[in-house]
């Protein structure tokens, strides 16, 4: 039999501990949160940003998600975001989306989240801080005035505002852009106060968002990572369970059905 299958009795020791260390929290936290990235979408057909099929291995980031891009050329900036609404209008949320909100029943939850999907409000949790925006939102960058999809054409050519003509862009935080204000401080003051901070499906190397986890754990908040391998955080998350967010966290949800019945 390959050592593989014989795990050392002290890392046996060691990880079976952790898992204790990790249920007991679970069994007395009032207050979660889950920080989630482009991972926790990746079941639902969604592509990653940085992962092996990730998108921006195709461009660099610059050259489609900031504001100089969209202004020097509108139509391929809009064009690459009717794609990915396409993308995204034909997926649904995944097991992972549907237990965090399952998850409500037994918490405090708040989903702090760096997608802009729209999956978790998809699957019906209920507090929900969008630190990068919403794909599903437009507005004006002239007059500011906010358009729904429905109220524009569904071409490819950048719309333009009915009020005043400006171009119409996606309500999303592009690179080099601040992140809005409420959102930010909303998600960040939710994780301090958490008891338990998953960190689900992110590579935590953008800026601001993965100060977020940071502030969690400088203020007592127990950090669980959720991914399919070790990222920027592992080294100062509590407790790593490596796997598909889709697998795991349907596990957290029976594991909470069965210590709260
Ligand atoms: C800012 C929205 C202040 C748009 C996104 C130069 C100038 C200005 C700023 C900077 C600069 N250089 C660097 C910066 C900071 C920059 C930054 O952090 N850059 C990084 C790349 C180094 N940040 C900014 O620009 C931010 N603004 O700083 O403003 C400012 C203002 C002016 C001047 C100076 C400063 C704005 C950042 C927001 C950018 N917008 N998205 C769009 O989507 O089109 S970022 C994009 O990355 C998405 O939001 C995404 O969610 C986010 C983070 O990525 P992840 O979610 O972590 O995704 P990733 O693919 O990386 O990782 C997926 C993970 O899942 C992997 O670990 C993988 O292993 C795992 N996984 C895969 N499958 C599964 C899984 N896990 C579990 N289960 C699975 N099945």
């Amino acid at each position: 039999m390959g050592h593989a299958k014989f795990k050392t009795s002290v890392t046996f020791y060691f990880e079976m501990n952790l898992k204790k260390e990790f249920t007991d929290k679970l069994k007395e936290a009032k207050k979660i949160v889950f920080f989630t990235g482009a991972g926790i979408s990746a079941e639902s057909g969604i592509s990653t940003f940085r992962g092996k099929d990730g998108i921006w291995n195709k461009m660099k980031p610059e050259e489609l998600a900031s504001f100089n891009a969209f202004m020097k050329n509108p139509d391929l900036v809009w064009e690459w975001y009717q794609h990915r609404r396409d993308i995204i209008h034909k997926t649904s949320p995944n097991k992972g989306h549907y237990a965090i909100a399952e998850l409500e029943k037994y918490f405090d939850v708040t989903v702090v989240t760096q997608n802009i999907d729209n999956l978790h409000r998809r699957a019906g949790s209920k507090k929900i801080f969008e630190l990068h925006g919403n794909i599903e939102r437009n507005f004006c960058i002239d007059c500011k005035t906010f358009y729904d999809l429905v109220e524009l054409d569904s071409s490819n050519k950048v719309p333009n505002c009915k009020k005043c003509g400006g171009l119409i862009r996606p309500d999303v935080v592009w690179f080099g852009e601040f992140l809005p204000q409420d959102q930010f401080s909303g998600g960040e003051k939710a994780a301090e106060w958490s008891d338990i901070c998953f960190v689900v499906g992110t590579s935590a190397v953008v800026y601001p968002a993965a100060y977020i986890p940071m502030s969690a754990k400088r203020n007592g908040s127990y950090i669980v990572e959720i991914n399919v391998e070790p990222t920027d955080l592992s080294s100062y998350a509590d407790y790593s369970l490596f796997g598909k967010s889709g697998d795991i966290l349907p596990e957290i949800l029976t594991e909470m059905r069965t210590l709260k019945n």
